[in-house]
């Protein structure tokens, strides 16, 4: 595991670190957007009094905190590879370069010793295929981090995947809203197992968690910010015709999100693009926050 010397300090003198993924931006954001936005959630987590952290891997190690040229590398280069829990060892073995997923962030944030990690949308159960179960689902259910998210990735089965995530022990909770929201949507018809309405109520229930010696993630749902938001209709109208053209074309397993991240963008003229970047965005901001009571805890 390789630091840079500010995370490194960071983590040694309080624990004032924010995990970022990297995935998002090599395979969820086009080119230039996907640059542009890893450099403004890092300066977002700074503004807010936290030490960015993106992680990847480069050359099979793994890199917790990223210069500007490795986070143009995931940004620009074709080869980079996206990676889940199974993929760890072939990405050292094999000395690759690689885009870490929910589950392979939340892996090496929590054996680095960071607690509190952001990013868009976590992986789940696929709609029509529920074999399909994102390995993001078991590293949360076994990772006491956490993740600050807009809900489950909106192409998913998103009541399954919420069943999924009680059953397994990881508490969701509602950052300021009721509903889990649905990614580009602020409600989803879902419960939250608890409202919160700030920072210092997560690191308060974090840290009970801790004591309990629970081992499982907390999930803090935060909507997509009111001017973002995309009505639901629109939005399955577009997913759906997506879904039908990846369906002809045979798109399956890691392939299938960018694929239809891609689609509903050029569909949508680019507001499903638009509101990915604010989540994205706010929930840095929250991530922040929350990583700055849990050291006033
Ligand atoms: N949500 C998005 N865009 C993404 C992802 C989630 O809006 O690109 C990525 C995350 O890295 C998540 C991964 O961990 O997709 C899950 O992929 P899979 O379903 O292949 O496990
Ligand atoms: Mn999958």
């Amino acid at each position: 595991m390789k630091f840079n010397k500010e995370v490194a300090d960071a983590l040694q003198a309080k624990n004032l670190v924010v995990a970022l993924e990297s995935t998002v931006i090599a395979h969820g954001l086009p080119f230039p957007q996907n640059f542009e936005t890893a450099q403004n959630l890092e300066k977002i987590v700074r503004e807010n009094g936290a030490i960015p952290a993106t992680i990847a891997v480069f050359d099979g190690e793994f890199c917790v905190g990223l210069n500007e040229n490795q986070i143009e590398r995931l940004a620009t280069e074709k080869d980079i590879r996206k990676i889940s829990r199974r993929d760890l060892p072939i990405a050292v073995g094999k000395k690759l370069n690689c885009a870490t997923t929910v589950a392979a962030t939340s892996f090496i944030a929590h054996r680095a010793g960071i607690k509190v990690f952001a990013t868009g949308g976590i992986g789940g159960v696929h709609r029509g295929y529920s074999q399909d179960v994102s390995a993001d689902l078991p590293e949360l259910a076994n990772t006491p981090i956490i993740v600050v998210c807009s809900g489950a990735k909106i192409v998913l089965d998103l009541p399954a995947t919420r069943e999924w995530l009680e059953t397994n022990g990881v508490c969701v909770l509602g950052y300021g809203c009721d509903e889990m929201p649905a990614f580009y949507s602020r409600k989803s018809g879902l419960t939250v197992d608890e409202r919160v309405e700030t920072a210092k109520e997560v690191a308060e229930i974090a840290q009970a968690r801790d004591e309990l010696n629970l081992q499982n993630a907390i999930l803090v749902t935060v909507p997509v910010p009111k001017e973002f938001e995309i009505d639901a209709k629109e939005l399955e109208e577009i997913l759906s015709e997506s879904l039908v053209l990846a369906d002809e074309k045979e798109i399956r397993g890691k392939e299938i999100t960018p694929f239809l991240l891609s689609q509903m963008s050029e569909k949508s003229e680019g507001k499903t693009l638009a509101a990915n970047i604010a989540l994205l965005e706010n929930n840095a901001e929250i991530a922040a926050q929350i990583a700055v009571n849990i050291n006033k805890g």
